[in-house]
């Protein structure tokens, strides 16, 4: 199973057969959503099924273009960070909200607690910086997807099928297969590869970048690695949506020179268009957004 074919009703741990292929090609537009209402109503539709394929709910969210007019009443920003706005909280299965960013806000580093994150441009454009997992940090997907490369019938399957191939193959899928199993065997051999805690001087290191545009649609989940959102005007806001599957409530932060994580609670600004009472506490500081 691909990432594109794993149910996202799931956390992404529980994909179990579920290999690192990000998804980047464009998406086909089958269906216009005539509205954000529309879009939810939809998206209720699709999660009230036992499996959720990722690649449906991209399309679904591709199919809506957007339209100020819809998310106005969603759309309360802060001087000096960004919003998180609920918008509908999915009968619990998923959670879709609306996101604020000031010129220039941006969220930390950040993974996405083992649910799945879609996220479409509304209004304005984001930056997205991809960056890998620190060595000294080993999210659960990484450990079942390897539990699943390594474990010893896997590795066996994995040999006897090389052995049954002509080894002298030059395709791209023998060569991938064939790293398949190097990989399976030296992390089988050295142990799980994650250095014992030192966040002296891990400093993360950069997948890459993508510039989201007006209606641009994109998937991250931790499987895929870690990433950071901004704004980089010094003049314009922007708006996005996004809907997370599993819902979750605290995710970790990562010091961009160190790699050291940090569990931070996720918290809204607004509910259904009305602000949020806070309860200003000691801790607030680290009640931040990601
Ligand atoms: N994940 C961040 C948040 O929910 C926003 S960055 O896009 O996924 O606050
Ligand atoms: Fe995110």
């Amino acid at each position: 199973m691909d990432v594109e074919n794993a149910n996202c009703k799931m956390r992404v741990s529980q994909c179990a057969d579920m290999e690192i292929i990000p998804i980047e090609r464009p998406l086909k537009v089958t269906q216009e959503i005539s509205g954000l209402d529309k879009l939810v109503e939809e998206l209720h539709k699709v999660f009230t099924d036992d499996f959720v394929n990722i690649q449906d709910v991209q399309k679904l969210m591709a199919g809506y273009k957007s339209n100020p007019k819809d998310w106005k009443k969603y759309a309360k920003f802060d001087r000096f960070r960004y919003t998180r706005n609920l918008v509908d909280a999915g009968n619990g299965a998923f959670n879709i909200m609306i996101l604020c960013w000031g010129p220039g806000h941006a969220s930390a580093i950040h993974d996405h607690a083992d649910s799945h994150c879609f996220m479409k441009l509304l209004s304005g454009s984001l930056e997205e910086v991809r960056y890998d997992w620190p060595s000294t940090v080993e999210p659960e997907v990484r450990k079942v997807l390897k539990r699943h490369r390594c474990s010893s019938e896997t590795a066996d399957q994995l040999e006897t099928q090389m052995a049954d191939l002509d080894l002298s193959c030059q395709n791209d899928s023998c060569q991938n297969f064939g790293g398949k199993v190097d990989r399976c065997q030296s992390e089988c051999r050295n142990g799980n590869g994650y250095e014992e805690e030192d966040y002296s001087s891990d400093q993360m290191e950069e997948l890459g970048r993508t510039r989201l545009e007006v209606n641009d649609v994109c998937y991250i989940n931790d499987a895929l690695g870690l990433h950071r959102m901004e704004n980089p005007s010094h003049v314009d806001s922007a708006v996005s949506l996004h809907l997370y599957c599993p819902p979750f409530d605290s995710c970790r932060v990562f010091d961009a020179r160190t790699g050291k994580p940090s569990e931070v609670k996720v918290t809204f600004w607004s509910v259904n268009g009305k602000k949020v009472k806070r309860v200003i506490e000691a801790i607030d500081n680290a009640d931040s957004q990601q």
